[in-house]
């Protein structure tokens, strides 16, 4: 009602370099307090954080006003992870004002880059799915649909990595520390978890008693999109110790208990899971999914209420997506709330779930797959454990009626009976979910060959899949400024919104100019590593070599050692053949192992230990150059993608579910040589088989080698270049003061991932790499091709893929204030005269 609402107006904030700079040191002064003279860059930083944060704030408005306005389907999408990256760079280019800010910054005398370079990466998540949920929120927000990522604020992310005489050390990132100005606290926004105790049956109604609370406090971040009006959020669950639970030991006088009790609690969000946990201490993460899980629903069904009477239209409204099975305690936390809080019956409940859950899967691995013993299920969440019970007996009681067997309801059971009763996370998933799917073709087909085979023919219609995406702003705008500015030049600056533009570049494969343009930049872009490294390693490197990449996490089925024995079989043949003509290489790791993870651990000690060796022969005349660069993170892939000449992607066939780097490097103008497996399928359709280097067994014959024994025996006793490979390592010729270092623990004599058996095609594969980098203009054309052809693999399409086949939604209609005044909606800037 008009009568009751009181105008005002605001200042909206300015883009110009005068008004930036008058803002920047405004923020400096009013928000943080602080003499500009004494300034020092975190705190410039800030200011201009703040004063982005601004734009992205009216954004935001205008996208509230939106969907309240439209009334639109929602996405929320539920992570344990988010690897966002750096905050600012993104929100400036997002926002149109990178150059204007530069500009400003050189106005006010200060060093932009330096300034840049102050914010720390937070980070939240493991790696690939993690970033993959960063580079989905960009797209969401960039095609204008409204989205809400949920996740952790782990007050400690992943571990910072040391190398200490060539091995991994692991120290606590306390990122929080640096208090970045890009986050919304929001006190108004507590929600209660509970866990524990018991229940029992009033009136034929299940009551639960828990014994312990801990509250949800949410943390916004902006998601800006873009060139648009859009902002969505990212809100972030930190816990805190409820007041009505420690103030009874308080009062009590029992300050020691009260302060236990409140470190326990708060414990939830303390930390990230690194992906191979022991079981110590699994029940904390046990705590996590499900404090992440009810604080989101909770506050999914609060918001609905904000706009719906009631929650019948739900499941028309609301679209959960399933970031892995981390968090599909979802489901059960739904049925609950809808249960015991709303009043629906359990059949409806159900019905309601079954609209509105998707999941994706990021692994076959079995190891990999999440259960719970459910003896610790029940003990922390009993009323979840009791209703995952009545789903499952509702699930096999459906079974039964239409006549399958008790073979394949055994195996379909979301309760494992032959290992100890454990629940099956991913089957739950699958029954609660309307659609599934795989992140790369080759992964979804085996999906439903493999792990999901019985689902598949309970559920023809549910499994599909999206292929995996990066967004193009971040990787290409931001971490190649060089290659951005070159393309605009040539076919404008599109691509940024539609990737698919890049393929007009195809035009320029065979034209000689832009071909030596193309080569400039990527130079450019190898010096700037090289610099990077001599300033933090103190290792002189080439950038005329070949730029040979690795980076991921490191794990036994993604075979870092596979290229570490390709290290060393060059480095023998050179020293046999030293006046051949070698292709010098500079052959570059990065990426962290987990901590409890020996092996992957003695692979990083290896590849240090190769690195010592060889770096500091001087036969090697720098034909060869090893670098292990520590702490890998978002950051520093936007350094080290760009750079690269040769992308290696060379995991057993059948275990990378995608693959993302891949798609990073070749967007990057950087070949790939690769096995058959994941993304690399798809990558190879798109660039045609002139352009990478593809070797190795396929899912095929890995699993016929399986199914035979696989020996790698075998493989050694064929092939004496490799045996020797493999006597030198075992026998310390590169750990002369260690000589038993790798006697046992590489698996080298086990093999799972058969590395053995890859060896030779990929020793093969690499002589092709040799030949082709010896013809720069060949490889310069292959380079452009990668380039051109990488369109599909923009975020965008996974998205929009996402958005009109799983979540059916659409975009948010442009803000237009006459139309919403028209429809009488209740604007922020008129508040209520009660306030
Ligand atoms: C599970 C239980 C307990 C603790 C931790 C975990 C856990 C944590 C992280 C399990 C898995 C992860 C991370 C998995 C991951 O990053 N997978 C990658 O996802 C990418 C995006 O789809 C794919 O491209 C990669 O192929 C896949 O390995």
């Amino acid at each position: 009602m008009p009568s009751n609402k009181i105008k005002f107006s605001y200042n909206a904030p300015a883009r110009d370099v005068e008004s930036l700079k008058a803002t920047i040191v405004s923020k400096l002064i009013y928000n943080l307090c602080c003499e500009p003279s004494e300034a020092k860059l975190t705190n410039w930083l800030n200011a201009a954080l703040y004063t982005v944060r601004d734009l992205s704030a009216q954004s935001r408005l205008h996208t509230r006003r939106a969907i309240k306005h439209e009334k639109s389907r929602r996405v929320y999408y539920l992570s344990m992870e988010f690897l966002m990256g750096r905050a600012f760079s993104n929100a400036l280019i997002a926002e149109n004002v990178y150059e204007a800010m530069k500009q400003a910054f050189t106005e006010l005398g200060l060093d932009f880059d330096a300034i840049l370079n102050q914010e720390e990466d937070p980070g939240l998540g493991n790696g690939g799915l993690g970033r993959l949920a960063a580079c989905f929120l960009d797209s969401l927000a960039t095609l204008r649909i409204p989205a809400t990522g949920y996740g952790i604020r782990y007050d400690y992310g992943m571990f910072k990595q040391e190398i200490e005489n060539g091995r991994q050390v692991e120290k606590p990132d306390g990122w929080l520390a640096q208090n970045i100005a890009w986050e919304y606290n929001r006190p108004s926004k507590k929600i209660p978890i509970r866990f524990g105790g018991q229940i029992y049956y009033e009136n034929n109604k299940c009551i639960w008693k828990p014994s312990d609370e801990v509250v949800a406090l949410g943390y916004d971040q902006l998601i800006p999109g873009y060139d648009n009006d859009i902002a969505n959020t990212l809100r972030l669950w930190s816990a805190q110790s409820s007041d009505a639970f420690s103030l009874n030991d308080f009062n009590r006088g029992d300050y020691f208990a009260a302060m236990e009790k409140q470190n326990f609690s708060e414990n939830v969000s303390r930390v990230l899971y690194p992906d191979d946990s022991t079981t110590a201490g699994r029940e904390l993460r046990l705590r996590q999914e499900h404090f992440l899980t009810s604080a989101s629903v909770q506050d999914i069904l609060r918001r609905h209420l904000d706009i719906f009477d009631n929650l019948d239209n739900l499941a028309d409204k609301v679209a959960i997506h399933l970031n892995d099975t981390h968090p599909v305690l979802a489901i059960p936390e739904l049925m609950r709330l809808l249960i015991d809080e709303h009043g629906y019956e359990w059949t409806q409940a159900w019905e309601m779930c079954c609209k509105i859950f998707s999941y994706t899967n990021h692994t076959l691995m079995s190891e990999a797959l999440e259960t719970w013993p459910i003896e610790m299920l029940g003990t922390i969440l009993p009323r979840h454990l009791q209703i995952i019970l009545e789903i499952n007996e509702y699930f096999l009681n459906g079974l039964r009626a239409q006549g399958y067997g008790e073979d394949l309801i055994r195996r379909v059971s979301i309760i494992d009976e032959d290992n100890g009763r454990r629940v099956r996370m991913a089957w739950l998933a699958v029954i609660g979910s309307y659609k599934i799917n795989g992140v790369a073709k080759i992964h979804s087909d085996l999906m439903v060959k493999s792990i999901f085979a019985d689902f598949a023919k309970i559920y023809p219609d549910r499994f599909t899949n999206v292929t995996n995406g990066v967004t193009p702003r971040r990787w290409l705008a931001i971490a190649n400024p060089g290659l951005s500015a070159l393309i605009d030049s040539r076919i404008g600056k599109g691509w940024r919104k539609d990737l698919e533009e890049l393929s007009k570049l195809n035009q320029f494969v065979d034209d000689e100019s832009f071909l030596q343009d193309f080569q400039r930049v990527k130079f450019a872009n190898k010096q700037r590593l090289a610099d990077y490294i001599k300033t933090n390693l103190g290792i002189e490197v080439n950038p005329h070599a070949l730029f040979d990449v690795q980076v991921k996490r490191i794990h036994e089925y993604k075979r870092q050692l596979l290229n570490v024995l390709h290290i060393i079989y060059r480095y023998n043949q050179i020293l046999q053949n030293p006046d051949a003509d070698w292709t010098p290489r500079v052959f570059i790791f990065a990426g962290k192992a987990a901590s409890a993870y020996h092996t992957a651990k003695k692979i990083i000690n290896l590849i240090n230990d190769v690195a010592n060796v060889i770096n500091n022969d001087g036969r090697i005349r720098d034909l060869i150059k090893v670098v292990f660069i520590p702490n890998y993170g978002v950051s520093l892939a936007q350094i080290i993608i760009p750079a690269a000449d040769l992308s290696e992607q060379i995991s057993l066939a059948g275990t990378e579910a995608s693959g993302t780097s891949n798609m990073k490097f070749a967007l990057n103008g950087a070949l790939t040589v690769g096995t058959l497996d994941g993304a690399n399928v798809e990558i190879l359709n798109m660039v045609g088989q002139e352009n990478v280097f593809i070797f190795g067994n396929t899912v095929e014959q890995v699993e016929a080698l399986r199914a035979k024994g696989y020996s790698p025996f075998e493989f050694f006793e064929k092939d004496p270049q490799l045996h020797e490979i493999v006597q030198q390592i075992t026998s310390g010729r590169f750990s002369p003061q260690d000589v038993m270092r790798y006697q046992n623990e590489l698996n080298l004599f086990s093999d799972y991932y058969q590395v053995m058996a890859d060896f030779r095609s990929y020793v093969e594969i690499q002589k092709q790499v040799d030949q082709h980098y010896r013809n720069p203009q060949a490889w310069a054309k292959s380079a452009l091709i990668n380039t051109a052809n990488m369109g599909y693999f923009s975020s965008d399409r996974s998205i929009i893929d996402y958005a009109e086949n799983i979540w059916k939604v659409g975009p948010l209609l442009s803000y237009d204030k006459e139309v919403y005044e028209a429809e009488n909606c209740v604007f922020e800037d008129e508040l209520p005269e009660k306030i």
